[in-house]
Formats: C-alpha cells, sequence, structure tokens
C-alpha cells in the first residue's frame, strides 16, 4: 500500500533535561528518510518542523514539573498537526523530538479517529511505560507522561482534554524494563497490556505483537505506532538520554517493523528520543530510517513467505 506521508518535524526538547532531542527532525532529514521512502514508491510532503506557539502561564502542583507552558505549547500545535495531515489523507510521521510530543501527536490522532469513528489502538515501543502523570513524576520530565494522558489518567490541569481516552484494552506497552513504582502501582490496577522483556525473553518477538495486531484488525481500528530509540539496544542505538541496558536487537526490531507493514494496520507514527548530539557518526539516525523503511515496505524479497510451521 502506498502511502502519502506528511513529515511533521517536531524539534521538541521540553520533556527532558538533556538537550539536544531538539536536532532530531534535521538528523531524520539528514540520514535520508525522505529519499527511503520516496524509492519505496510512497509520496512524501516534508512539512518542515512545527512551530512552538506563543505560551501560555501555567503551574502545575507538583514543583519537580519543568518547561510546563513549552510542553503544553508543543502539545497543542502537534495535535493541530496531526490532525490536519490525517484530514488531509496523509500518514503523519512526527521526526521527534522527546517523548513529551506524543502527548500532542496521539491528541491528534485521537480527535481524527473519534471524527471517522473509529477506534484508536497504541504500540507504545520503549523501555519505558511513561505512564506517570504530572503529579506523580518525580524526575519532572514529561517525556515520562504521554500514556497516562492518552489513557485519560487525571492529573493533566492545564493540558486540553484529551479527545476520546484511548480504552486500556486498545494500548500495548512493548520492550518494556524500566518502570517507575508510582507507574507499577497504577498500572498494576489497570488493564493495559504490558509485553514486558521478561514476556519477549519468553514467547519471541513475534508471538505477542501478533495477538495484538489480530485484536486491531478485527476491530478496525487505527493504529498509531510510538518508537522511542531507547526500545532498541544501547549497543545499537547510543544516541538517547535514557538508554536501558537489555534492548532489542537489530533483527528483533527489525521483525516488528516488517510484522507491522505486513499487517497494513499502522496509520500514524512517532520516531522520538533520538538525541543526535549523543550519536556515533549518525549511526542511531540512520538505524532509525532504517527501521521505518521496513516499516513502510523495504524488504528483502517482495514475495509470500512460505509456512514453516
Ligand atoms: N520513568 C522515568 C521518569 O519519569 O523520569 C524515565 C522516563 C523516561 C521516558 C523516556 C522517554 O521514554
Ligand atoms: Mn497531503
Ligand atoms: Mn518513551
Ligand atoms: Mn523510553
Amino acid at each position: 500500500m502506498k502511502r502519502n506521508c506528511h513529515l511533521i518535524g517536531a524539534p521538541v526538547d521540553s520533556g527532558q533535561r538533556r538537550p539536544g532531542c531538539l536536532m532530531g527532525p534535521a538528523a531524520y532529514r539528514v540520514a535520508g528518510l525522505t529519499r527511503m521512502l520516496g524509492d519505496l514508491g510512497h509520496a512524501v510532503e516534508d512539512r518542515g518542523d512545527v512551530a512552538l506557539p506563543v505560551l501560555r502561564e501555567v503551574s502545575c502542583a507538583n514543583p519537580a514539573v519543568h518547561s510546563l507552558a513549552e510542553t503544553l505549547g508543543w502539545t497543542e500545535a502537534l495535535a493541530a498537526a496531526g490532525r490536519a495531515a490525517l484530514a488531509e489523507g496523509g500518514f503523519p510521521i512526527f521526526l521527534g523530538g522527546d517523548h513529551s510530543l506524543s502527548l500532542g501527536s496521539v491528541a491528534g490522532v485521537a480527535a481524527h479517529a473519534q471524527g471517522a469513528g473509529r477506534p484508536l489502538f497504541l504500540l507504545w515501543l520503549d523501555a519505558h511505560t511513561d505512564f506517570h502523570t504530572p503529579l506523580t513524576t518525580q524526575s519532572g520530565n514529561l517525556h515520562g507522561t504521554p500514556v497516562a494522558y492518552i489513557a485519560g489518567r487525571e492529573g493533566f490541569e492545564g493540558f486540553p482534554d484529551f479527545p476520546a481516552p484511548v480504552p486500556a484494552e486498545n494500548i500495548c506497552l512493548y520492550g518494556i524494563r524500566s518502570v517507575d513504582p508510582e507507574e507499577h502501582a497504577a498500572l498494576q490496577a489497570g488493564q493495559i497490556d504490558i509485553t514486558d522483556m521478561r514476556v519477549l525473553d519468553e514467547y519471541g518477538i513475534v508471538a505477542p505483537l501478533r495477538a495484538f495486531l489480530e485484536r486491531v484488525h478485527t476491530a478496525n481500528g487505527m493504529l498509531h505506532v510510538s518508537l522511542d530509540v531507547d526500545f532498541l539496544d544501547p549497543s545499537i542505538a547510543p544516541a538517547v538520554g535514557t538508554t536501558v541496558p537489555g534492548g532489542t536487537t537489530f533483527r528483533e526490531a527489525h521483525l516488528v517493523m516488517e510484522l507491522l507493514h505486513e499487517s497494513g494496520l499502522v496509520t500514524s507514527l512517532d520516531l522520538v528520543e533520538l538525541n543526535p548530539f549523543l550519536d556515533e557518526r549518525g549511526r542511531t539516525a540512520r538505524l532509525m530510517v532504517d527501521l521505518v523503511a521496513s516499516l513502510m515496505g523495504r524488504k528483502v524479497f517482495d514475495r509470500p513467505t512460505r509456512s514453516y510451521g
């Protein structure tokens, strides 16, 4: 299926404290994202980088939270950009930017899904669960909060109400290996599908993903995929501020992307947490572009895989 890819630059750096993610959109462009998509036969419209609007004064009851006004500004601007891309029939690819950009990208996608009368599903490829609220975060880094916002947790005063919060059974957190106690308690009490590394070690990378995709297919859902660089093992993807050992390998990550492509279900994508300042001669940026290539249809041979089992 050929797509009309809308590249939406999201130079967001406000969701954490290590500057550099704002260079992410430029790094993806330098690493050849546009050309790769074109070579695969997709149409590409590079919409440039979203601009941060004039900021409002806001405050948070948790003194640890920083850069709230800026993150709020990005949330509103990116939600509008994502919604507009889908309304035009585009396939939005958000070029991050830290993971707080997903407060906005997924809000825009959810607003579109609601208008289209289709359920939204979320696949969160990440070492972390990002399930804090602004009131529970100890670090004060709002990149650790988007899943809570998307799921409709309370504590996001000052943020726009999330349009049609995504039900727990439509969310799959995949690759998880770092969870804070407050997140753990909240997730333990809920129904979100947590495919942590323990599950992937035992069942492999394929079966849990296929089970989730089957649910999306059955519901005729839209599927937003949020790919955090730290989903990958730091040995292959060093350019991220929150490395956690024991991540997915090069082949596992590609297989996830290949399965997503074959499903035909993905309707929007975030690329987040790339910090080019921490990269080694662009290797992480190039790997991310390569993974997007697999997600968008690059394969060794274009013919049906024979059945082995
Ligand atoms: N749970 C930690 C915190 O809240 O500070 C780490 C969050 C990292 C979030 C990165 C983007 O996935
Ligand atoms: Mn278009
Ligand atoms: Mn994340
Ligand atoms: Mn992460």
